[in-house]
């Protein structure tokens, strides 16, 4: 459904709550009632179970208590239907997993860092739930981070006309990220099927809402977004909790849009193994914590209605017991993972398929790219385009995206609010349901930091932390680059800090015919890649234009490029570098000097063979590039250089490099910071005389 299909059914407002006001108040219904119970000992039993474990030294070393949360967590599994709905559950939330199907003999081999299909085969710390069958994406340990994927999963349902629901968790300290206010933002506009639920226990950690929330309620704050439905609950009420989930699930399931529940609940426990409470919480409080148990309130309200008998309960308590023992045995009897495999699965295998054909009219890079993603948004009704701006007739602020609305619908090229976290959040959480590949744009590169954590964080080591089993086939296009006096904020070269993040790929391209080639592989590619664009080379003619590849023409990433061939020295370089390196190898062949040019295209994978090859052949290497000196990529290169072409080697390894400093908006100041052609050609004149 779309957003303005959301915005008609908004005006049926009252229709629905109608609707929802007149769902029969849920009853005690004795066999939920015994199921969520059982769920609820479960997860308590484990937590008994593992604290022992800690204590003897059983090979675990942290555990993460649940010790009140059973009954909200239990409730909101019941409430969904396994394999068809979605989970984001945080780490507090095993008793949603073990209502959602998780076995328990998994969740004690993950606490055991064993090799199992599920849960990251030892590669998360426990209680990170990741599960291919159930549908929960792999959840990483990052507070808060959860619920914009959880919107884009939800996004994907909506574009896919699915009716099915996402259930997001995460406790009261998460709700004072960014991330949650910007996924609730983005669930209510575009009427999104998700259950936002706050297991708020009053602390994160050592801070209680006194110090974390202004106005003492998340529920109060989050009215504020018109769309979204908000119940505040006690957590440990049977009745009360399982009304609200009802309702909110069936709100969702109907396509009426999101739903938050704030659930109080206490927290009996430490925050964790490594936690003392009592150097925080009073006596007096933690007392009243306990009284507040839901099991034990739980089970008085099944005695007391009738509903299960005090032997009943003792005996389902000493059958889970023994199905925890005997589950922890088995868990412990299993291996752990190879140390063989510690490195492997950071990118998901991907071979590009080439077909080369005839080329077509000269284009410049902008219309190369924006041929690119509409030939890809043609071939695979997956592909969807959203960002700031990207959409209807602008189609992005340097018109990439032009013509995509139009074309494809206002489903498949979207416009973001302005809010770059959640446009890499919804770009994780699109690609769970396998079917969407989002091409997303960061309208400037300077501009990606608050994405940051989303990218480094989540994006990058999905595939990796669930050893395989989930993987992110996303695209984020990124303008980059200076000269255009931009000023700090628009001209940064920002390509190191994203090659430093493991498990993203990031490509550079120099012209239009690799732009071209290189997106359609990228956007092919099953892992994440960030796809850097200068933009004083989208309109360039002279040395960009080139004639337009095919449809099915696609480059390889890691495949450098020997743009010139020469004798005397090795200069490498990507994107618009490689422009100036050609311009300043002319002058230096009028000379007599003979530059051989690489351009690397794609810095992860890097084709460093290529590099080698040209330094046995010249020994000498320069590398240019505009990012500033200090832990630029240029010291990457240098530093392989070294290690591996050394006895190449005839001269220092010399770099030409922005200079440490911001981009500044005055052009003689600008021409100041970043690297000229006078100073590639000083720095070259002199290396070749070395
Ligand atoms: C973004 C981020 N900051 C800090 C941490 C360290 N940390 C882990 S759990 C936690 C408290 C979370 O509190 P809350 O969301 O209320 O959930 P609770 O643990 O109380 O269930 C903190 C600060 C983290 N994991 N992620």
């Amino acid at each position: 459904m779309g957003i303005h299909a959301v915005r008609t059914l908004r005006t049926e407002k009252n229709l629905l709550d109608d609707l929802i006001g007149r769902l029969p108040p849920a009853s005690i219904d004795r066999k939920h009632a015994l199921r969520a119970l059982e769920v609820m000992l479960l997860a308590r039993l484990i937590d008994d179970k593992m604290e022992k474990m800690v204590r003897q030294n059983k090979g675990a070393t942290f555990q993460l208590s649940v010790k009140g949360h059973e009954m909200i967590g239990a409730l909101s599994a019941l409430a969904m239907i396994p394999e068809t709905d979605w989970a984001y559950p945080y780490y507090r939330d095993r008793s949603f997993a073990l209502g959602l199907g998780c076995s328990v003999e998994e969740i004690l081999a993950a606490f055991l860092a064993r090799d199992i299909p599920h849960h990251s085969g030892g590669r998360m710390m426990p209680d990170h739930f990741s599960h291919k069958k159930l549908r929960i994406p792999c959840q990483s340990s990052v507070v808060g981070s959860q619920y914009l994927q959880a919107v884009g999963c939800a996004k994907g349902i909506a574009l896919s006309g699915r009716q099915e629901v996402v259930y997001v968790s995460g406790g009261d300290g998460s709700t004072s990220q960014g991330d949650f206010h910007e996924a609730l933002n983005f669930a209510s506009l575009h009427g999104l099927p998700v259950v936002f639920v706050v297991q708020d226990n009053g602390w994160a950690i050592s801070v209680p809402t006194a110090e974390q929330t202004a106005g003492l309620t998340i529920a109060k704050m989050a009215r504020g977004y018109e769309g979204l439905i908000v119940f505040e609950i006690d957590g440990c009420d049977y009745v009360q909790t399982n009304d609200a989930l009802r309702q909110a699930v069936f709100r969702a399931r109907s396509g009426h849009g999101p739903s938050l529940v704030v659930a109080k609940v206490p927290r009996i426990g430490s925050h964790s193994n490594s936690d003392d409470p009592k150097k925080y919480k009073t006596e007096e409080q933690i007392a009243s914590e306990k009284e507040r148990d839901p099991i034990a309130r739980f089970e008085r309200l099944l005695i007391e209605q009738g509903v299960a008998s005090v032997f009943e309960i003792e005996e389902l308590r000493r059958r889970l017991f023994q199905l925890v023992e005997d589950a922890a045995m088995a868990a412990d009897k299993l291996n752990g993972p190879s140390r063989q495999s510690a490195a492997d699965k950071v990118f998901a295998p991907f071979e590009i398929i080439n077909n080369p054909s005839e080329c077509g009219e000269s284009v410049v890079m902008m219309d190369a790219l924006n041929h690119a993603i509409a030939e890809e948004m043609q071939r695979d009704p997956g592909v969807i385009v959203f960002g700031q701006d990207v959409a209807h007739g602008k189609g992005g602020v340097f018109g990439i995206t032009r013509n995509l609305t139009q074309r494809f619908g206002r489903d498949r090229c979207f416009n973001t609010p302005l809010a770059e976290s959640t446009i890499a959040g919804l770009s994780i959480g699109l690609c769970a349901d396998g079917i969407h590949k989002p091409v997303a744009e960061i309208q400037f590169a300077d501009y990606s930091w608050t994405a940051i954590n989303q990218i480094f964080n989540e994006l990058s080591s999905i595939y990796y932390r669930s050893n395989g089993e989930w993987n992110c086939p996303v695209v984020i296009r990124m303008p980059y680059g200076g000269y255009i006096q931009g000023g700090p904020y628009h001209s940064q070269s920002i390509e190191a800090y994203l090659c430093h993040c493991p498990g993203l790929k990031v490509a550079i391209p120099s012209n239009a015919a690799d732009a071209k080639r290189l997106l359609k592989a990228a956007i092919r590619d099953p892992n994440p890649v960030i796809f850097l664009e200068h933009k004083a080379l989208y309109r360039q003619r002279l040395f960009c234009a080139r004639p337009e590849p095919g449809a099915d023409e696609l480059l390889a990433f890691g495949v450098a490029n020997v743009v010139r061939e020469g004798t005397d020295v090795t200069l490498v370089a990507w994107g618009m570098m490689v422009m100036m390196a050609n311009d300043v190898a002319e002058t230096l062949a009028k000379d007599g000097f003979s530059v051989e040019i690489i351009d690397l295209r794609t810095l992860v994978p890097l084709d460093f063979s290529t590099v080698l090859t040209s330094l046995k052949k010249t020994s000498k290497l320069l590398v240019l590039h505009e990012a500033p000196r200090n832990c630029g990529f240029g010291a990457e290169i240098a530093a392989r250089a070294v290690e591996e072409g050394f006895r190449f080697l005839d001269a220092p390894v010399v770099r030409v490099a922005g200079k440490d400093c911001p981009v500044p908006y005055c052009k003689e100041l600008e021409e100041e910071v970043l690297p000229q052609k006078k100073d590639l050609e000083a720095a070259l004149r002199q290396l070749i005389q070395f």
